[in-house]
């Protein structure tokens, strides 16, 4: 895994914050700094022109990029991310800000503080943080809000768990041009940015107070991320637009979250895209032109499963709740499982929706041994991931319908 990551992402591994005087007489680096794996999104500087891209009723190709070339190695994929990144946030979810001015706070056993400066305005929140037992400095996984999240499972795999309100970053209940919390603070009420985005921001701020820390509560490079519902939705975006992020796990996150858009309108019973865009301003403001029209879209989820590719994942579903969309949700998890299967991380994507109880992010024993295992494997480094792809018979998803590409092999 170590190997592909760092392929991936170019291998920018940068030294944070050495402290001070805490090198040995060799000159090796302190024991104490923190290396940085990722960039919150390693292609930056990636030239991206996205034109006008033709409306398709299939799901676009991953590994077509926008001129209409294919891309033949894993080093291609750092850009055609980009470009993917790029769609994602003008059509679906809205910008996500490049890293701000400054940002500043404190990380303690119990809490973090965040403090953000950028065009001239600021705005603060802060998170809770529970440890597990033993010795630190320990991963963490960042939870949103307070429900259907293994809060137990984590601490007991070794992880933190930091309670994260994402409310306090884009409060819901408001109209599009009224926008509020830390990040509307900063980029204004009426930004076009979705609270998924949003939510998402505000993980990638706590990341950057981790790194500044002096590491010895936490460590930066094992941050996690989940949470269930609109959380998940919350959780898939966070993971998808900060490449920090070790870990994604989305529970039942239904429309707006990783079922394929393109899918929901023919899948009996899920909440149809303009239930989801106006519920809340979850999605970006110009995902509206696309609610009745899913094929123009020039980007589906599939995809933003392939930004996440190819760190940790573990998409967790619910197959009983017909709102819930299960059945695009699991083409989204074979489109994107293409994607790790081409950048040669097919392991590292787990896909679990064949659950027992029909409770909407009801408490789940099934999803607790390979939830364990996504913690210890890509944020504490032991053992392996899951693995595991168990589909619901009666949500199953065919990926050869919504496709017409078929996945490269991508030279190394
Ligand atoms: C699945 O997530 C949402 C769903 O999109 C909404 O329609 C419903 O009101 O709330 C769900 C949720 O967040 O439940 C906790």
């Amino acid at each position: 895994l170590a190997a592909v990551f760092v392929a991936v992402a170019g291998l920018t591994v940068t030294t944070l914050a050495p402290s001070a005087g805490a090198a040995d007489d060799l000159g090796a680096p302190p024991a104490t700094s923190t290396v940085r794996l990722a960039d919150e999104d390693d292609g930056a500087d990636c030239p991206v022109d996205p034109g006008q891209q033709p409306s398709r009723s299939l799901l676009p190709d991953p590994f077509t990029r926008l001129d209409g070339t294919r891309i033949s190695s894993v080093a291609d994929w750092r850009c055609r991310r980009a470009e993917i990144r790029e769609l994602a946030e003008q059509h679906v979810y809205g910008d996500k800000p490049a890293p701000p001015q400054s940002v500043s706070g404190t990380v303690s056993s119990t809490s973090i503080t965040v403090n953000v400066q950028d065009q001239g305005r600021s705005s603060s929140f802060s998170v809770s943080v529970d440890l597990p037992s033993g010795s630190g400095p320990f991963p963490a996984v960042v939870v949103y809000g307070g429900f259907g999240a293994d809060t137990a499972a984590i601490k007991a795999a070794g992880a933190a768990v930091i309670s994260y309100d994402p409310y306090a970053v884009g409060a819901e209940g408001t109209p599009r041009n009224a926008k509020r919390g830390a990040f509307y603070d900063i980029y204004g009420a009426s930004s076009p940015t979705g609270l998924l985005q949003a939510w998402g921001w505000g993980v990638s701020r706590i990341i950057d107070v981790i790194e500044q820390s002096d590491g010895s509560v936490l460590r930066a490079d094992a941050t996690g991320v989940t949470g269930c519902s609109r959380f998940g939705k919350g959780a898939f975006v966070a993971g998808a637009f900060d490449q920090r992020i070790a870990l994604t796990m989305p529970i039942e996150s239904g429309t707006a979250g990783a079922p394929i858009f393109r899918g929901i309108p023919g899948e009996n019973g899920s909440q149809p895209l303009s239930s989801a865009y106006g519920e809340q301003p979850w999605l970006g403001d110009a995902f509206g032109s696309y609610t009745g029209n899913p094929s123009a879209l020039p980007v589906d989820t599939h995809e933003i499963v392939g930004l996440i590719a190819p760190r940790g994942l573990f998409l967790m579903e619910n197959p009983h709740v017909d709102w819930l969309g299960a059945r695009s949700g699991s083409v989204a998890a074979l489109g994107g499982a293409e994607i790790y299967e081409a950048l040669g991380a097919g392991e590292n994507i787990s896909y679990w929706s064949d659950v027992q109880d029909g409770t909407h992010c009801a408490s789940r024993a099934e999803w607790r041994g390979p939830l364990t295992q996504s913690i210890q494997a890509f944020l504490l480094g032991s053992g392996s991931p899951p693995d595991v792809f168990r589909v619901s018979g009666s949500k199953s998803g065919n990926l050869a319908e919504w496709r017409d590409w078929d996945t490269p092999v991508l030279t190394n």
